[in-house]
């Protein structure tokens, strides 16, 4: 791969990660799971959580960094009952289908290596574009490449990491309506969203814009496309119960995800992209 930004290395466990260096951020990105790891913008610290304890061996979806949900979101829906939490693409390897940038910005395109076995299971193509500069965007593009409509769920499961938990507040959610995933109640948020006990909850909404301090800067995320946003963070118990999340963890990261969960179809031929952009507040 012949580009002055980015060199193929592997981790201990022979999984290979392009590792980038540009003049604006650093940024991973695992072949297993097509999986963002870190982006730390030049003079800044990693805007991504990723798991001390996480599994890098490939033999399960890493926790933390940006793993991708599709074509489900949760669990296996009826027609595909017994296949794994969040769809497969997190657990597949990738392949690089285009670079291209300067010292302003880099594109990196990728797309799963078993592509045209999961266009045959599917009816759907996907593929993942990371635009960097000062800031990160992330759009996971879906065709129909059947000739009849297929349903989507999907999210863009972002591990952001904070300084301090208890300093989180997470705007632009104010009087939204949301399911408690934990209680399987419908509620309405109000004010900001602080994390005090675990929280597992989606918001319907196509709101575009929040924003929250990591304890460094005070970040944007922005949704395009979406139809639900998921906020979750396991806190302590559940922390504890899951050896690829380390013990302490909850209290340094909260998932904000940008997601389709309410029933999205794509009609033959129909291309739908997700859009998650993340930048400093101006
Ligand atoms: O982020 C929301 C969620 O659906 C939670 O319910 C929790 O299961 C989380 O995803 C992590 O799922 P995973 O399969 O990666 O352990």
């Amino acid at each position: 791969m012949n580009n002055p930004y980015i060199n193929l290395v592997s981790n201990q466990h022979d999984i290979e990660l392009f590792d980038i260096i540009h003049p604006k951020f650093r940024a991973q990105i695992s072949r297993f799971g097509g999986h963002l790891l870190s982006f730390i913008p030049t003079n800044d610290s990693d805007w991504l959580w990723l798991s001390s304890t996480a599994q890098m061996d490939g033999t399960k979806p890493i926790r933390g960094g940006v793993p991708l949900c599709w074509p489900w979101f949760g669990p296996a829906p009826q027609d595909f009952s017994g296949e794994p939490q969040h769809g497969y693409i997190r657990s597949v390897h990738w392949q690089l289908d285009l670079i291209e940038g300067n010292d302003a910005d880099l594109t990196i395109k990728l797309k799963p290596e078993n592509a045209t076995e999961l266009e045959a299971k599917l009816g759907l193509s996907v593929c993942i574009e990371f635009n960097f500069s000062e800031s990160l965007r992330i759009n996971l593009v879906t065709q129909n490449v059947s000739d009849k409509e297929v349903p989507l769920s999907q999210a863009i499961h972002t591990y952001f990491r904070v300084k301090n938990i208890d300093d989180l507040l997470i705007k632009g959610l104010d009087s939204t309506e949301y399911a408690d995933k934990l209680t399987g109640k419908t509620q309405i948020q109000d004010g900001a969203v602080d994390i005090t006990e675990a929280v597992d909850r989606v918001y319907q909404t196509n709101t575009q814009n929040l924003t929250f301090h990591n304890g460094a800067c005070e970040l944007n995320v922005i949704g395009k496309n979406h139809d639900s946003i998921v906020v979750w963070n396991p806190w302590q118990e559940k922390a504890k119960d899951m050896a690829d999340f380390d013990d302490d963890g909850y209290q340094t990261m909260i998932c904000i995800e940008m997601a389709n969960t309410q029933g999205l179809k794509l009609a033959p031929g129909k291309r739908h992209t997700l859009k998650q952009i993340i930048k400093k507040t101006d």
